[in-house]
């Protein structure tokens, strides 16, 4: 098993953010940071499907792992990434253990899922297809994102389907899907989330979270959440910025 998906599903706590700028030079900035992984967000980007490969030739340079948050459930574009190199799989907006359950299918090869063989870069262009297959399953981390009210709802049966590693909770489409936003929606939202964790453990997976800033990680881990992607490049690189033209204003 590779360390990331170990420390994954051992919930040791892992520090990433997504990745947005269409460079490989901003994969180098994130992965110079002390990221324990990365998540290359092609659903909210305008990332296009050949770029990822240099996005995750980048990462591996590094030794970071990279994964990439896919633009919805199609099994092919699953597949793209995988073949590409990536180091697990993000699935957005899932919603029933049914679209969890055919996540799982595309990403891995029988006999747990339905996985095509192909000569991608993850297979060393072919050289290294048998190798790979061996591997493949056990390496490669799966991730669902559980964000709207649906998902919420069947949450007991999204969490009990096998082969899925980490639930990501989404907590802005979440937010907007129950009804819960804005300071007035914190309650409401916290409990929903809290629901989701506690529903996720008892099932065996790993539950991660995206937050935009660093500052309530301590409460959700204590909670039970190991896995958090904190904002992206483009927020980090706005927030570090504005803050910077502002100090200098006051001169
Ligand atoms: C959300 O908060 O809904 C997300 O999808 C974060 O990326």
């Amino acid at each position: 098993m590779s360390d990331f998906r170990r420390n994954c599903i051992e919930r040791e706590l892992l520090i990433g953010t997504f990745a947005a700028i269409p460079h490989p030079v901003a994969i180098e900035v994130i992965a110079a940071s002390g990221v324990d992984f990365l998540c290359i967000d092609w659903e909210h980007s305008q990332i296009s499907r050949e770029r990822i490969e240099d996005l995750i030739r980048a990462a591996d340079v590094h030794r970071v792992p990279a994964m990439v948050r896919v633009p919805g459930h199609a099994a092919e574009d699953i597949a793209a990434v995988l073949d590409a190199g990536a180091a697990g799989v993000l699935v957005p907006r899932i919603s029933t253990a049914e679209q969890a359950r055919s996540a799982v299918r595309a990403m891995r090869y029988p006999p747990l899922g339905a996985r095509g063989v192909g000569p991608g870069r993850a297979a060393a262009y072919g050289y290294r297809i048998p190798d790979y297959l061996a591997k493949a399953n056990a390496e490669l981390v799966l991730a669902i994102q559980v964000e709207t009210a649906e998902g919420l709802a069947n949450i007991v049966d999204i969490a009990a389907v096998d082969g899925v590693d980490l639930i990501f909770i989404g907590p802005g489409d979440l937010s907007v899907s129950i009804d819960a936003m804005g300071p007035a929606g914190k309650d409401k939202l916290d409990a929903a989330i809290r629901t989701i964790v506690k529903t996720a453990l008892s099932a065996g997976r790993a539950v991660g979270i995206f937050r935009p800033t660093p500052d309530d990680v301590g409460t959700w881990s204590a909670a039970g959440i190991s896995f958090f992607l904190l904002a992206s490049d483009t927020m980090y690189l706005g927030a570090g910025l504005t803050a910077g033209v502002i100090e200098a204003k006051k001169h």
